[in-house]
């Protein structure tokens, strides 16, 4: 069995990831930067299908028409020489020192005004490269303290920001669907749209709910921890999942970002086996970065670990969808009567008219240290 990753698999990873120098809290960087042509020619030595950018990941903020046309040109020209693409793009609306306060939540409306601004430009720079999904994080739309903002203006100016944008997008004719990307906190104290369940309600709620889902991203899901399956599943059945960003993190920490399955393998296989399943067609996007230990080869090593572990867990949801033992197992627990209650009051009735021997339904065996040990053996290669 080959885990050699192909174009078909969508494997994507954003300029900052593998271009990450390692500089953390506590420490400066380990490794030079990289141009964004240099990037994407170490991605495709890897086997990416494709890569995303912040604005600035690709043209620096004080950057001149000129230079950014000049940027534009040769990252285009890269694109071109390795045949990757570029699926998604996003804004940088958290480094600069403007959006300290956040950007479309910020208390100064001049901030929220220039972030509007910035994205409209980003989002024209992300077209212009061939993006078709468009992610908003709010790393800095939070607070340390509530008595800054109300937390009902705050959500009200997310709004009004998304659906401005929205507008903009199809007044340019724009083939672009937003995704907005939860984190329940760092770098702010407490960040709005903390998760999955957040970012569908405030959805719900904008003037064009068509346009908008949700890039759920393992890390921050596991950081509020929750099961990040769980919200997938849940944006998924609410056609919601338009984008996903993959890596990996212990329960209890702060944003590790870590290669995909580098620490939770079982449920980076139940996810792995669930996108499979549905037929999950967009990017396998890893938002993650090699440990600050790496040099340039170890980042290389970082990037194949997370599509090789993708590829295994894969070809792992296969064997577990084709074992006869777990199959049969799944049969019996998933036996009987399936179908969903149809009201009608004769139903009614005759449902609440009917005996239970609720001894009898406690004390059935379920089976399923049974099935999850099959799963472990599965996964451990001794089935
Ligand atoms: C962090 O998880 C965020 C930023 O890296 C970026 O805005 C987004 C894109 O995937 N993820
Ligand atoms: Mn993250
Ligand atoms: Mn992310």
């Amino acid at each position: 069995m080959s885990y050699t990753p192909t174009p078909a698999d969508k494997f994507t990873f954003g300029l900052w990831t593998v271009g990450n120098m390692g500089r953390d809290p506590f420490g400066e960087p380990v490794r030079q930067s990289r141009s964004a042509a240099e990037i994407v020619h170490a991605l495709a030595e890897v086997g990416a299908y494709g890569v995303n950018f912040h604005d600035n990941d690709l043209v620096p903020i004080d950057a001149t028409a000129a230079e950014r046309d000049q940027i534009v040109k040769e990252f285009k020209q890269a694109l071109a020489d390795t045949g990757l693409v570029v699926p998604m793009a996003t804004t940088n609306l958290f480094t600069d020192p403007a959006f300290k306060d956040g950007a479309f939540t910020a208390n100064d409306p001049a901030v929220r005004a220039y972030a509007l601004h910035k994205t409209m430009r980003a989002i024209d720079l992300g077209v212009e490269c061939g993006a078709k999904v468009y992610v908003f994080w709010g790393g800095r739309e939070g607070v340390e303290t509530d008595a800054a903002k109300d937390p009902l203006e705050a959500i009200k100016r997310f709004r009004e920001a998304l659906n401005f944008l929205c507008a903009y997008a199809k007044d340019q004719g724009y083939d672009l669907k937003f995704a907005l990307e939860p984190k329940p906190n760092e770098p702010r104290g407490d960040i709005y749209l903390a998760t999955v369940g957040h970012a569908l309600a405030l959805i719900a709620t904008l003037d064009d709910p068509s346009m908008v889902g949700v890039n759920p991203e393992v890390a921050h899901e596991q950081m509020a921890g929750l099961n990040f399956l769980h919200g997938v599943a849940q944006a998924w059945d609410a056609g919601k999942l338009f984008h996903i960003d993959l890596n990996d993190q212990a329960f209890g920490r702060y944003d590790q970002d870590f290669r995909f399955g580098a620490v939770n393998l079982k449920s980076a296989f139940f996810l792995v086996k669930f996108l499979e399943e549905v037929g999950y067609a967009g990017s396998r996007h890893f938002d993650a970065h090699a440990y600050r230990t790496e040099g340039y080869e170890g980042v290389q090593d970082f990037a194949r670990g997370c599509m090789r572990t993708y590829l295994i867990l894969k070809e792992k949801a296969r064997q577990w969808a084709a074992d006869g033992e777990i199959q049969a197992l799944l049969a019996e627990i998933n036996g009987g009567d399936q179908s969903a209650p149809v009201y009608s009051r004769a139903a009614a009735a005759e449902l609440k008219g009917r005996a239970f021997d609720r001894r009898a339904l406690g004390a059935r065996n379920l089976g399923y240290e049974r099935l999850d040990q099959l799963t472990v053996d599965l996964l451990l290669g001794v089935r």
